[in-house]
């Protein structure tokens, strides 16, 4: 998968609903320091600037108009950078992203979000039993997953409750690692996947995301066993949040309240480009093929493959179908 690399003079500012003049008067803001964004709430960021502990407040520059910045995200920040209580350092550059964690509210609804910036890897927790496991909505943050430049890793939880091999046998075609993670499963082989990396964790809720949180940022204190984490609740959070892994050994944003995970923004062609060797045969379908296969698509190429390839091929298939029923799976 082509995956881009951040340049950090690279700045990708949006001109604001004013019509204000864009670039010639503004500051070029050589002493940015960069660093990266773990929080974000209500019009204010944290920022852990490279080679710092703790985050710095920040705002977004008027400059930047209201061009998105989310938690992953890494950024250039001038002012008072000291971090103290009571400071505001101003956010000025957005530096281009390496992946992209993409979400619309509904399949229907044309305005994407981004859930997470510049993750590496994409965490999907899904307990075997209570909730039940639902294949759609691992199939779909697979999607997320591939269209946005992360490796998907999937983690069963509640694995002391049923048996797992079932539920990790549909994705096995897709290549995907299937990790245990429940309570009573050592998570040494999850520890050293995401050890160095920045790694994003999404799940329904009370699936065991926090549980799991705990048990690799100990620190991170994670409240478990809500009912609901989104909504009503005053003091439950709705945003991404980045923490640090024990010994600096990469970061896990957490990604509460995401409550539907719309694909609009997603076509097949993005879904079957991510496997090359379903990319490289598909250029030989026609044009506007869906790659489902006969009946709907009797001349796509991808029934051309045989072997570990076709049953790729039918594995994306069934995530493309995936794609197409709009299930709420909330
Ligand atoms: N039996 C069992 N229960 C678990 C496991 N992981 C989490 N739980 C329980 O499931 C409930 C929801 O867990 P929580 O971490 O809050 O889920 P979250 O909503 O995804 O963050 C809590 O009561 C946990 O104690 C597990 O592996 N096995
Ligand atoms: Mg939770
Ligand atoms: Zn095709």
């Amino acid at each position: 998968m082509a995956r881009r690399r951040y340049d950090e003079s690279d700045v990708r500012v949006r001109p604001g609903k004013g019509s204000r003049p864009r670039t010639k008067n503004r500051p070029e803001h050589r002493d940015a320091l960069f660093g990266m964004v773990v929080t974000k709430d209500r019009g204010r960021w944290g920022v852990v600037l490279d080679g710092a502990r703790g985050p710095v407040v920040c705002m977004r520059a008027r400059e930047l108009g209201r061009t998105p910045i989310e938690v992953g995200d890494r950024v250039g920040v001038v002012g008072d950078t000291s971090g103290a209580p009571g400071t505001l350092a101003r956010i000025v550059r957005l530096a281009e992203r390496s992946s992209v964690l993409r979400r619309t509210a509904d399949d229907t609804d044309p305005y994407e979000r981004i859930v997470v910036a510049n993750a590496e890897l994409l965490l999907i927790v899904c307990a075997v039993a209570d909730p039940p496991p639902r294949a759609g909505f691992v199939e779909r943050s697979l999607i997320a997953a591939f269209v946005g430049g992360l490796r998907p890793v999937l983690c069963l939880t509640k694995t002391d409750l049923a048996d797992h091999r079932a539920f990790a046998a549909e994705f096995a075609d897709l290549n995907v690692p299937v990790l245990t993670c429940g309570v009573n499963d050592p998570l040494d082989h999850l520890l050293s996947t995401i050890s160095g990396h920045t790694s994003a964790v999404i799940g329904h809720s009370g699936v065991g995301k926090s549980t799991l949180v705990n048990r690799l940022v100990p620190q991170a204190e994670r409240a478990t066993g809500e009912v609901s984490e989104v909504g009503k609740g005053r003091h439950t959070s709705t945003q991404s949040v980045a923490l640090r892994l024990p010994g600096d050994s990469g970061w896990i944003i957490d990604t509460p309240g995401i409550r539907s995970f719309g694909l609009a923004h997603v076509g097949a062609d993005a879904v079957v480009g991510a496997f090359e060797d379903l990319a490289q045969v598909a250029q030989d379908c026609p044009r506007g093929c869906a790659h489902m296969g006969p009946p709907a698509d009797p001349e796509c190429a991808l029934d051309s493959l045989s072997g570990a390839s076709a049953r790729r091929a039918a594995a994306v298939r069934a995530l493309l179908g995936a794609l197409r029923t709009n299930v709420d799976w909330d």
